[in-house]
């Protein structure tokens, strides 16, 4: 079993999660990805989710848009880590769905991240913190991103040129 299960809500979500595959790669980190609907496919979700935590996987991480109850449905199945992605999308720009995932009841956690894309990256950011408690190799990775994103600062520039 990878470390991080990626589930969203519909194939429509896939080009949106690109970000969030490609920076768990960048960190070394095992992923699978299935679409699997919380509403429409609410037994295939639980029968999932049971057997990818009985093989070990080591955190979730939902996207769905809309009424996006998926990463919250998530986490009353497992008391893994959840990190919620709110997808954009619909006529209310994703504030919908940021809403359904950020306002969890209290006791089913659910670490929420920006709609859509930057939120995907960040998600496989944080899953990478998250992994990088038990996991030296991805905690040198995750200090070396840092190094790397904090020499980007560009001083005294011509923003003609
Ligand atoms: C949500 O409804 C999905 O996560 C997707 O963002 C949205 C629309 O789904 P489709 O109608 O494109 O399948 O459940």
């Amino acid at each position: 079993m990878p470390d991080v299960a990626v589930i969203c809500g519909s194939r429509s979500d896939l080009p949106t999660l690109k970000g969030c595959f490609d920076v768990l790669d960048s960190y070394g980190i095992t992923w699978e990805a299935s679409v699997i609907s919380a509403h429409r496919q609410a037994d295939a979700l639980h029968g999932y989710v049971a057997e990818a935590e009985a093989a070990g996987v080591h955190l979730f991480i939902g996207a769905a848009g809309l009424a996006a109850h998926l990463p919250g449905v998530l986490a009353s199945l497992t008391g893994l880590p959840v990190i919620g992605i709110p997808l954009d999308g619909g006529a209310l720009g994703g504030a919908d769905a940021l809403y359904a995932v950020v306002q969890m009841p209290p006791g089913v956690p659910v670490a929420t991240v920006a709609i859509g894309s930057a939120g995907a990256r960040n998600a496989a950011h944080m899953a990478a913190r998250i992994l990088a408690l038990a996991d030296r190799d991805v905690a040198k990775r995750v200090a070396a991103f840092r190094t790397e994103q904090a020499g980007k600062a560009e001083l005294r520039i011509d923003p003609r040129a």
